[in-house]
């Protein structure tokens, strides 16, 4: 008990390391905390009430919605808008950036993107779901509405990122780019509570993370590393384990902690891959970085990508050091073959 510390405190211990910051940052991200708790909440009955199950509606991508994708959308809408310290939000959930009307809300200098909860597919199995949230200052002048430029920002500029993964428990891990750190949520007190302080990837791994069934539409470097990871080979503990949960989050904290690569390349019928630049791969890739490891598009960094437009797609590889540089070896010996 002696050791405890809540994410409250953390934030506020670790804002006192920059003596200009004002405590924006810090309220902006106690209130993601809550959101999350709510969202972490209406997860764990998913299965009692009839919750789960498409809304009817689709979002941009013509995907169906869960309820409950709506519920945490809105739910971390509200947060964000409530606390007066961002002045707009995109969300894969939205079809269009959203500007808070609020005069307080138009004197803030953030704006929050996020895939509110991604992975809902598999909630209906309960399996571990996520929600991924990116933080930038905005560009356009404060006392104005945000604009598009504010999002379509590149995540080099990211001033914060991170996840909830709702899972067997549920934990939020952040960066503000001075290391990545990982609390685990205690019900019984409601509170995150600081169990993963500076958090690194080892820089090799034995895990590689795919969904193999698109094989023959993979590029063909990727599927030559595939092979690669396969192959038998003690010296460098090959094969590889193959793990693949679908739900982003899931895969990409398990490989964080135990080492390993994610991939998700483009294929043949989805040239640009599926996963979104903005609110998934940012902010991943900035987590990533932070911890020790790689990310990126196949050829160059993720974060330099100069995004130019909100639900963006890329092709998606982040994971240990080598693995990653292997990886890309592979795709430069076989460059866009299919
Ligand atoms: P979503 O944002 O619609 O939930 O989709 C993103 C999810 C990721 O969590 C996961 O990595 C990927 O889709 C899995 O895709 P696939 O089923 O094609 O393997
Ligand atoms: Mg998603």
């Amino acid at each position: 008990m002696s050791n405890l510390r809540t994410l409250g405190e953390f934030i506020v211990e670790k804002q006192n390391d920059f003596p200009a910051a004002s405590g924006e940052l810090s309220s902006l991200l106690s209130s993601i905390s809550l959101a999350a708790k709510l969202v972490n909440r209406e997860i764990n009955k998913a299965g009692l009430v009839d919750i789960t199950g498409a809304v009817g509606a689709e979002n941009i991508q013509g995907e169906a919605q869960q309820k409950l994708d709506v519920f945490a959308n809105d739910n971390f809408k509200a947060a964000l808008e409530a606390r007066d310290q961002v002045c707009g939000i995109a969300s894969e959930e939205e079809d269009q950036a959203v500007s808070f009307d609020k005069e307080q809300n138009q004197n803030a200098k953030y704006v929050v993107l996020m895939d509110p909860l991604d992975g809902s597919s598999n909630i209906d199995v309960n399996v571990s779901v996520g929600t991924i949230f990116s933080i930038y200052r905005r560009i356009s002048p404060i006392g104005s509405p945000a604009q598009e430029e504010d999002f379509l920002q590149p995540g080099t500029e990211q001033v914060a990122s991170g996840y909830v993964i709702y899972g067997s428990s549920t934990m939020l891990v952040y960066t503000t780019g001075a290391g990545v750190h990982g609390f685990t949520y205690d019900p019984s007190i409601g509170v995150f509570c600081l169990s993963h302080e500076n958090m690194t990837i080892p820089q090799d791994g034995f895990i590689y993370s795919i969904n193999e069934g698109n094989y023959a539409k993979f590029p063909l470097g990727v599927k030559k590393y595939i092979k690669y990871c396969q192959v038998e080979d003690t010296e460098t503990q090959r094969p590889y384990t193959s793990r693949y949960i679908g739900s982003l989050v899931s895969d990409f904290h398990r490989n964080l902690l135990m080492g390993g690569i994610f991939l998700y390349p483009s294929t043949r019928s989805y040239p640009k891959g599926k996963l979104r630049l903005l609110y998934e791969c940012n902010p991943i890739a900035f987590l990533m970085e932070q911890a020790g490891g790689k990310a990126t598009d196949g050829v160059q960094r993720i974060m330099e990508i100069k995004p130019t437009e909100l639900h963006q797609r890329v092709p998606f590889f982040t994971g240990s050091n080598s693995m990653i540089d292997t990886l890309h070896e592979f795709i430069k010996q076989n460059p866009d073959e299919y």
